[in-house]
């Protein structure tokens, strides 16, 4: 696989310099030396000629609303500009659909350096540096095959894997979100551990996974197991960042767009399966952060059904403390709810989010979702 620094031309004709940001692993443009002005990045499509879902990840800046823009073959397909943010590096997601992408094309991402003229650096205006991570293309349609593997998912970045076709946009409303595991937009930093898609029509050819498939009680009729499994119970060996991470944020990240109409603290809750003493932990995060408290949820009661939960596991419990789990959503608008693995074999069906602390335990799919419209 190539990575971005060698597909990504960084162009200078006419544009001002772009540099690698390795502390973000992003290209960005330097408003030190290039203020309002704009950097460019270009690629040669080697995919099939097609429709595409192109999938442009950005990091917002509180300094300045930076600008990006798509073009094909130098023609302009589409333009977008960070929506503010109280919060530096905040990832954002922004899709066009079903454009028209040739094998040979030209890809070009252009991305400037902005002021909001709130911030400041000393005495001078501080500016956004346009940082973004990831360019996606992603044929409508395309599904997790059997074997794993994908096609047609030939973005500047390989570290960007696909689930859904779609990225679909849920939306918050009166303090609740509720989202299918199964329905996720975009799956990060997979190449250990990895989550697919188990329903009645698509089963994962994925080795050792240690029990039969729960398709048939989970809701929607579908569910994302992490896998391979290779610590089943506690004889397997446990191998940190093989099998196990207790870091969140580094292995099989999940990214669900939400647009949040409501701020405040909410809590999250998740259906799991697990049928023996592992399997049972995941970590939940917002906007590429990994707060203490989105870390180690845990299961223990329930085994060998689906079983919402929000427990924390501690030191002190290590079956889980309710009320622990929770994420702070500070502005309305669009963030990124991302769940990372912390135990392979986890069996994730549905996570919801809601402002009710003593939100009471659903004893079946739980309440239903809601796409942004
Ligand atoms: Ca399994
Ligand atoms: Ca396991
Ligand atoms: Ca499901």
């Amino acid at each position: 696989m190539q990575s971005a620094a060698c597909q990504t031309v960084v162009r200078s004709d006419g544009f001002a310099p772009a540099y690698k940001d390795g502390g973000h692993n992003a290209l960005a443009i330097n408003p030190d030396s290039y203020k309002d002005k704009f950097a460019a990045a270009e690629t040669t499509f080697t995919g099939k000629s097609g429709t595409y879902n192109i999938t442009l990840t950005t990091l917002a800046e509180t300094d300045g609303e930076s600008t990006y823009k798509l073009l094909i073959d130098d023609r302009r397909i589409g333009q977008f500009t960070n929506p503010k943010t109280s919060q530096d590096y905040r990832q954002t997601l922004k899709t066009w659909n079903n454009v028209l992408v040739e094998k040979g094309a030209k890809i070009r991402v252009e991305f400037n350096s902005a002021t909001n003229s709130q911030a400041r650096q000393g005495s001078r205006k501080a500016y956004s540096r346009g940082r973004w991570t990831t360019l996606a293309l992603i044929p409508p349609g395309a599904t997790l095959s059997p074997s794993g593997s994908q096609t047609g998912n030939t973005g500047l970045r390989d570290s960007f894997d696909v689930i859904n076709a779609d990225t679909t946009v849920f939306e918050e409303m009166n303090g609740l979100v509720a989202v299918e595991a199964e329905h996720v937009s975009v799956q990060m930093l997979s190449e250990k551990r990895k989550w697919y898609v188990t329903s009645a029509t698509k089963k994962p050819n994925i080795s050792p996974d240690g029990d039969e498939s729960h398709e048939a009680s989970a809701s929607g009729g579908a569910y994302l197991e992490v896998l391979p499994d290779t610590r089943r119970n506690n004889s397997n060996k446990l191998i940190r960042g093989e099998n196990f991470s207790n870091e969140p944020g580094k292995m099989a990240v999940l990214v669900y767009p939400v647009h949040f109409n409501t701020p405040g603290r909410y809590y999250v809750w998740v259906r799991a399966y697990s049928t023996g003493s592992e399997d049972n932990g995941l970590h939940v995060g917002l906007d590429g952060k990994w707060p203490e408290s989105g870390q180690r949820l845990q299961w223990c009661e329930g085994k060998n059904t689906w079983r919402w939960e929000s427990k924390q596991r501690t030191n002190e419990q290590h079956c889980g403390e309710p009320y622990k789990i929770y994420l702070d959503i500070e502005n309305s608008g669009l963030h990124t709810i991302e769940f990372s693995m912390r135990e392979d074999g986890f069996e994730f069906d549905k996570w919801l989010m809601t402002k009710d602390r003593d939100f009471a335990r659903p004893a079946g799919a739980g309440p239903a979702e809601k796409l942004l419209k």
